[in-house]
C-alpha cells in the first residue's frame, strides 16, 4: 500500500470531533472537502513569514510572496499538464472561471445565430452564465438532453449527432455532475467539439481533486476548477485556457496589475494571465492550493478514484435495498465516483439531512444548483452522499445504518 494513505484520517483534524455526542462523519464533499495539515500550515507559513504584495515590489518579502504564487502557476500547469504556465489564471473559483470565459470570450465571439451547447446535467454556474451570454449577443442556447432511468441518466450521445453542428461556437460541459454522479467521456466530447470547430468549456468543479486531468490529451479549450473542492482552500480557482485563446480575449475585469502603459488616452494590457487578474491576488490560497496538489499526487490520483468507486459502490448497493428509495446516477457495477444521490418515496430530504446530523452524519439535501434538471426528473430534491479520500467503508455503513433508523421512524 502507498505509505500516503496509511494515516490519511489524522492528517485532517476537524475529522475528529464529536457532533453532538456521536463521532463526525463527513460525506458532503461535493459541497467542499476538508482540508489536510499540510495545507493549513503552508497557509499559515505564508502569513507568519512571508506576507507581502506579489510582482510589485523589490524587498525580500514581495520577492517571496511573489516565488510562492507563481511555484502554485507552475505547479497547477503541472497539475493538469497544460503547456504553458501563463495558461492558468487564478480566479476565486469555477464559478468566476466559468463567467470569464463567458464574458470575455462570449461577448468578444458570439453573434446571432450562433449556437452555444451545453448540457441538462448542468450546476447553475455552467448554465447561467451561458443564458446571459445568449441574451447579450443573440446566440441560441441549447442543451445536449439527460438519458432516462434506464440509461444511467448519461449523456444523451446519439442526440449530439443532431445537436453538434458548425453553427455550434462553444460546447460547455461537466466532467462529473454534481446531482448524478454520472462521470461523462469528456475525451470524446472535446473531439467531436473540435470536428465542428466548436470551443469547450469543461467544468471539473467535482473531478480536479478526483481523477488524474491532461489538458492536452483532452485537446480542450478551457477548463475551471475550485480549490476548496480538493483538499485546497477556499477563494480561490483556475481557469485553464489554451495560450492563443486567452491572449486574443479581451479582458475580463481591469485595474492594476494587468496593464503594460496607461495613459490618459488609452490603455494597453499584458498578456495571459496577469491579464485576467487584475488586482491583488489571493497568495496565500494559492500557496494552498500547491500544497492540496503536492497532497493529492503523493495519494495519486489514479488510487483516489478507486476509493472513491468503491465506497461509491458500497453505498449504492446497500441503499438498493432500502424501501422506497430512488437512486440516480450510475447503478451498480457502473463506472461511478463517491457521490450519490437518491430520493425516498415519503421522506423529504430535509428531513433525511437534519436526521441524520442527529447521527453526526453531514450531507446534503435539495436540488444542489440544478434546478432544471431536478423539475425534468420530477423531484424537488434530492439527499446527497459524497465521499473523498479520508472517508471509510465503516462510514458508509453507519449512513446506511442512520438511513434504515430515518425510515423506521417516518414508518
Ligand atoms: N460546477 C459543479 C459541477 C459544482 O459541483 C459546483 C459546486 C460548481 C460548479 C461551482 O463551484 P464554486 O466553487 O464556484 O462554488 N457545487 C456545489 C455543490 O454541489 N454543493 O455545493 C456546491
Amino acid at each position: 500500500m502507498n505509505p500516503a494513505w496509511q494515516n490519511v484520517r489524522d492528517d485532517f483534524p476537524v475529522l475528529h470531533q464529536l457532533v453532538g455526542k456521536k463521532p463526525l462523519v463527513y460525506l458532503d464533499n461535493g459541497a467542499t472537502s476538508q482540508k489536510p495539515v499540510s495545507v493549513i500550515e503552508a497557509v499559515d507559513r505564508f502569513y507568519q513569514r512571508d506576507n507581502s504584495n506579489v510582482h510589485r515590489g523589490l524587498h525580500a518579502l514581495s520577492m517571496r510572496s511573489t516565488d510562492g504564487y507563481e511555484a502554485a502557476r507552475r505547479r497547477t500547469a503541472k497539475f493538469i499538464n497544460a503547456a504553458h504556465d501563463a495558461e492558468i489564471v487564478f480566479t476565486r473559483g469555477t464559478t468566476e472561471s466559468i463567467n470569464l470565459v463567458a464574458q470575455s470570450w462570449g461577448t468578444a465571439n458570439l453573434k446571432p445565430g450562433d449556437v452555444i451547447l451545453t448540457t441538462e446535467m448542468e450546476h447553475h454556474s455552467n448554465l447561467v452564465p451561458w443564458q446571459q451570454l445568449a441574451a447579450r449577443t443573440g446566440a441560441t442556447l441549447k442543451y445536449v438532453p439527460v438519458a432516462g432511468d434506464d440509461a444511467e441518466h448519461g449523456l444523451d450521445l446519439d442526440a449530439l449527432d443532431t445537436l453538434l453542428t458548425p453553427q455550434v461556437k462553444l460546447f460547455a460541459f461537466t466532467h462529473i455532475s454534481n446531482t448524478l454522479g454520472v462521470i461523462n467521456p469528456i475525451g470524446e466530447l472535446c473531439a467531436r467539439a473540435r470536428a465542428v470547430g466548436a470551443v469547450t468549456v469543461i467544468d471539473a468543479a467535482q473531478s480536479s481533486g478526483h481523477e488524474p486531468l491532461d489538458v492536452q490529451a483532452l485537446g480542450c479549450d478551457f477548463l475551471a476548477f475550485s480549490g476548496h473542492k480538493m483538499l485546497g482552500p477556499t477563494g480561490i480557482g483556475v481557469l485553464y485556457g489554451k495560450r492563443a485563446l486567452l491572449d486574443a480575449m479581451p479582458p475580463y475585469q481591469t485595474g492594476g496589475g494587468m496593464v503594460d502603459v496607461v495613459d490618459f488616452a488609452g490603455t494597453t494590457f499584458k498578456p495571459s494571465p496577469e491579464r485576467f487578474e487584475a488586482g491583488t491576488p489571493n497568495v496565500a490560497d494559492a500557496i494552498g492550493l500547491h500544497a492540496a496538489m503536492d497532497y493529492l499526487d503523493r495519494l495519486d490520483r489514479v488510487a483516489i478514484a478507486a476509493h472513491d468507486h468503491m465506497l461509491g459502490e458500497r453505498a449504492c448497493a446497500a441503499l438498493a435495498e432500502l424501501p422506497g428509495i430512488r437512486i440516480l446516477g450510475p447503478k451498480p457495477g457502473a463506472r461511478r465516483g463517491g457521490l450519490v444521490s437518491f430520493a425516498f418515496e415519503n421522506v423529504h430530504a430535509h428531513d433525511v439531512v437534519t436526521f441524520a446530523d442527529q447521527d453526526g452524519i453531514a450531507l446534503r439535501g435539495g436540488h444542489h444548483c440544478n434546478q432544471p434538471l431536478m423539475k425534468k426528473l420530477g423531484l424537488a430534491s434530492t439527499t446527497r452522499a459524497s465521499a473523498y479520500v479520508y472517508n471509510t467503508a465503516e462510514e458508509i455503513d453507519a449512513l446506511v445504518a442512520s438511513l434504515r433508523r430515518i425510515l423506521a421512524f417516518f414508518g
